[in-house]
């Protein structure tokens, strides 16, 4: 028999929810129950306006057909098959597309199911790498103040979010941190802020300390998402590019975020002409409709693995769900969506007119910054003495209440639409986030 779900109990106590204030929202929930297209449905019957693409992973937006009807052809199909020592097509076609988008460099795709365990894989792979290349000393990893990594044991050692780590104990041993590229003096700046590549020189500087031959990667956002949209000063990248080759260090970009259109381009490698030698990526590759995730890998490092004898395993890593049937199949539709309807093309084109709506917000109360690049745009507010994070939260609330999906980080506030967004889309966001920062205390 069906479940009737309206006969389900309001028990809310069971889920204990993600990154989330769970008293509070079981106080006062904000339930989403159905969406199409820029549009969530709340169980009270309102439409929301999508400002974050979800959690900045539905870049095709909501209920796209092609991909909802690939999942369901693929369920019936092959539901389940493993990836360790077995194949089945619809992983290989999706690393196939997946490699045909990425910028020419990356030629092999090892996937995964999150952002996460993208990051981890990175990190094990750089390590396995320098190993592999006879440079196994090199066992330290650098990442950045500020970075977000995701949340495993690699990922927030790496990353530089106090929150994320300061609870759970001590962490990767090995690792250091650049310095974040947020200045004061770039307020306001419009896309690639002019000042702080300088910032990439912190490097050397790790490096004289600790020895070259000690360091295996560098990990990086190239555009800083998840801490609240901290852009790359102009030469920066190319810079970190520079160092880190220069001394026989990886370069990862992390592009979960930036990965798949958000900045206009497939990924920020492209945007920017900078390329790693790894890229993670996640959110965007399925649309976020199934969880997947991948790393993109150079030939060169790939190759360095493909020796010794051939009946060995070269990497001992791995997930049940790596290439998972139905993952694959939500990823080739979402990649097809993305290119028959030119949905990063439109990023581009789109970014000007987001660019000065966002803009038109200089001058409301409490704002102290506002920072744009690709369909991304952040709003810093002064924070309330004393109570951080208290007066975002509050016009988070504020702008669910009027009708629009915004995020929040500490006191900013981060938007990321769905790329298929209508300029009237933008005036409603933008529109309605300015009528809720005019009321905020
Ligand atoms: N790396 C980066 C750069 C990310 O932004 C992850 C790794 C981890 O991905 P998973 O799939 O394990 O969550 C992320 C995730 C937000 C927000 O609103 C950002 C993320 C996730 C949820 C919310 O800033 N980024």
């Amino acid at each position: 028999m069906a479940l009737d779900r309206s006969n389900i109990p309001n028990d809310l106590s069971a889920f204990w929810m993600p990154f989330t204030a769970n008293r509070q929202f079981k106080k006062s929930p904000r339930m989403l129950v159905s969406a199409d297209g820029m549009f969530y449905k709340t169980a009270d019957g309102r439409d929301i306006l999508d400002g974050t693409a979800g959690l900045w992973c539905c870049n095709a937006g909501h209920n796209r057909p092609k991909i909802v009807e690939a999942i369901r052809k693929q369920a019936g199909e092959l539901d389940y098959a493993p990836a360790f020592q077995m194949g089945h097509p619809v992983a290989f076609e999706l690393a196939s597309r997946l490699r045909d988008m990425a910028p020419d460099p990356f030629e092999h795709v090892f996937f995964t199911n999150s952002g996460s365990e993208s990051v981890e894989t990175a990190l094990k792979i750089a390590l396995a790498y320098q190993r592999a290349i006879g440079q196994g000393s090199r066992t330290r990893l650098i990442g950045r103040e500020r970075g977000y990594h995701g949340v495993n044991f690699g990922g927030i050692s790496v990353g530089g979010i106090v929150n994320n780590r300061k609870f759970f104990g001590s962490l990767l041993t090995g690792v250091d941190h650049l310095p974040h590229t947020h200045l004061a003096d770039n307020a306001y700046s419009k896309g690639q802020p002019e000042h702080g590549a300088h910032l990439a020189d912190d490097l050397e500087r790790i490096v004289a300390l600790h020895g070259p031959e000690t360091i295996a990667a560098v990990i990086v956002e190239p555009m800083a998402g998840s801490t609240g949209v901290l852009l790359p000063p102009k030469g920066y990248l190319e810079r970190l590019r520079e160092i880190t080759r220069k001394h026989g260090i990886l370069l990862i970009f992390d592009e979960v975020i930036t990965g798949f259109g958000r900045l206009g381009s497939s990924f920020a490698a492209e945007h920017f002409g900078v390329m790693p030698d790894l890229i993670t990526c996640a959110k965007g590759l399925t649309n976020g409709v199934i969880p997947m995730g991948a790393v993109l890998a150079t030939k060169e490092i790939h190759d360095a693995f493909m020796q010794g004898p051939e009946h060995m395993i070269e990497l001992f890593h791995g997930y049940t769900y790596s290439g998972s049937p139905i993952a694959s199949a939500a990823g080739i539709a979402t990649l097809e969506t993305y290119k028959e309807e030119g949905l990063f093309e439109r990023a581009a084109e789109l970014a000007p007119y987001w660019q000065e709506a966002l803009h038109s917000l200089k001058g409301l109360p409490h704002v102290m910054d506002i920072r744009n690049m690709g369909l991304i745009g952040a709003v810093e507010l002064e924070p309330i003495a004393g109570d951080p994070a208290k007066r975002a939260f509050s016009a988070f609330l504020d702008a669910y209440d009027k009708g629009i999906l915004i995020r929040t980080t500490g006191d900013i506030i981060a938007m990321s639409p769905p790329l298929i967004i209508e300029k009237t889309h933008i005036d409603q966001l933008i529109g309605t986030l300015s009528d809720v920062l005019k009321k905020l205390h």
